[in-house]
């Protein structure tokens, strides 16, 4: 237990943590049943190209989300891209800022233009009057993420998408497993995709889907995903190669049985995250809708420099030093990174919200790699740095940028 700053890793003490804590550290099924996949995969002599476990991956999948189509991919990046081509996405697309670089990175690869949009402090999604206020005669589209899991208001969005005959997707990426008015994430707008990255709760190593209730758009994305082919030597559209392997199949199947198991251990760290972090002045921890279902994959944190008398960056550089590797996703926010800082550089002005989320957020450890016994010592040192802002202020200089 560390009691002053001195006992701080940043300031000369022993590091809380012998070897690094990280953010997204992959949920591993039963290794046993994922090798007995291995091992049929290998007798079958079936690698790829639609083998059975990638339809039964796909099946499963739909059963549980309850939609009528999930198209297996290779990753959510490929899935985007497709998904947007499929419905036919062009000339601009409203887009949140505040999320990973591949939700505006899929539509500047085609050329489509993201305009970025603002969020709602309250939820980090996207904010349906700044959205309308940023259509022209050249938008085509909304996609929406849903951020750390939590819903975007998908109604608002809808009626939005409507009104300007526009069409509407999200990025589900972060919300495999959540639901929204009782309903899975992956039955909203045209289109919804998922990432099954090894960092997602639920991973396939590499991997993505795209699921929907739209008979010809699922028949489209299955041809697309297979460079368009319809049959040996028939091409029927420009196609790319976005299928998911046997192997990455063979791990998504072992790990949907033990989906139940890696949930109750994200739920039980962040409920354990939320109580040893009350009461401590500055904090808050982004919450979720508990009438809902969640992954509960992010924890979150939003850091008020002026009340907790620490910069999210002078907190992050203690942490680091105890070998908790907390992370600031996602700063500096997709309008500062390239090439869109360059194309757009005035671009921020219609962006305070996720200017000032950009500078507060940092992201902590959670899933099967965290003990009960680390969230202690993480909440404690958190606790510590901030209770002793002002030595530190006095000893570190605040305002020390971690570096950009
Ligand atoms: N849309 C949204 C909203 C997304 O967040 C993402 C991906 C996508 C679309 C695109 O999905 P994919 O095309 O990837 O399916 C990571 C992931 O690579 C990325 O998938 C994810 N979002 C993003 C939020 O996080 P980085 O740049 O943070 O990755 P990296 O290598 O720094 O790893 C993050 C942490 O995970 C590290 O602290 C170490 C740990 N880790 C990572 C890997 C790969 C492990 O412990 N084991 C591992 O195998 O992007």
């Amino acid at each position: 237990m560390k009691n002053n700053i001195q006992d701080l890793a940043l300031f000369g003490g022993a590091p809380s943590f012998a070897t690094q804590l990280h953010v997204g550290r992959p949920n591993i099924g039963n290794r046993e049943t994922l090798l007995l996949r291995f091992n049929d995969i290998l007798d079958r002599n079936w690698l790829t190209n639609n083998g059975p476990y990638v339809q039964e991956f796909e099946r499963k999948i739909a059963d549980y989300l309850g939609v009528r189509h999930c198209i297996a991919l290779c990753n959510a990046t490929v899935a985007l891209e497709i998904a947007t081509r499929a419905l036919g996405l062009k000339g601009e697309v409203i887009v949140p800022s505040f999320t990973f670089i591949a939700t505006p990175h899929s539509l500047q690869w085609q050329e489509i233009t993201p305009v970025f949009c603002d969020i709602d402090p309250a939820t980090h999604n996207l904010d349906p009057t700044c959205v309308e206020r940023l259509i022209t005669p050249r938008t085509t589209g909304i996609i929406g993420v849903h951020l750390w899991g939590r819903p975007c208001p998908v109604e608002a969005l809808a009626e939005i998408a409507h009104r300007h005959d526009l069409k509407l997707m999200f990025d589900a990426a972060h919300a495999f497993g959540c639901s929204h008015g009782g309903k899975m994430i992956g039955n909203f707008g045209s289109a919804e995709v998922f990432s099954f990255h090894a960092t997602k709760f639920f991973n396939t190593f590499e991997g993505g889907a795209i699921v929907t209730n739209d008979d010809d758009l699922a028949a489209k994305i299955r041809l697309m995903k297979n460079f368009g082919f319809a049959g040996y030597d028939k091409v029927v559209y420009i196609g790319t190669n976005g299928k998911m392997p046997e192997i990455n199949a063979a791990m998504g199947l072992t790990g949907l049985e033990s989906l139940d198991d890696f949930i109750e251990i994200n739920r039980r760290n962040y409920r354990q995250y939320s109580a040893g972090l009350s009461g401590i002045p500055g904090i808050t921890l982004a919450g979720f809708d508990d009438q809902e279902k969640s992954n509960y994959q992010y924890v979150v944190l939003e850091i008020d420099p002026e009340k907790s008398g620490l910069h999210r960056d002078k907190l992050i550089e203690i942490l680091h030093a105890e070998n908790i590797m907390a992370r600031r996703y996602f700063y500096p926010g997709c309008h500062r990174m390239e090439p869109y800082r360059s194309y757009f550089p005035h671009s921020y002005l219609l962006l305070p919200e996720t200017e000032r989320l950009c500078g507060r957020v940092m992201a902590l450890p959670t899933g099967q790699a965290v003990s009960s016994a680390d969230i202690v010592t993480i909440c404690q040192i958190i606790g510590l740095a901030i209770e002793r802002s002002v030595e530190i202020a006095t000893h570190a200089g605040i305002g020390v940028r971690y570096e950009a």
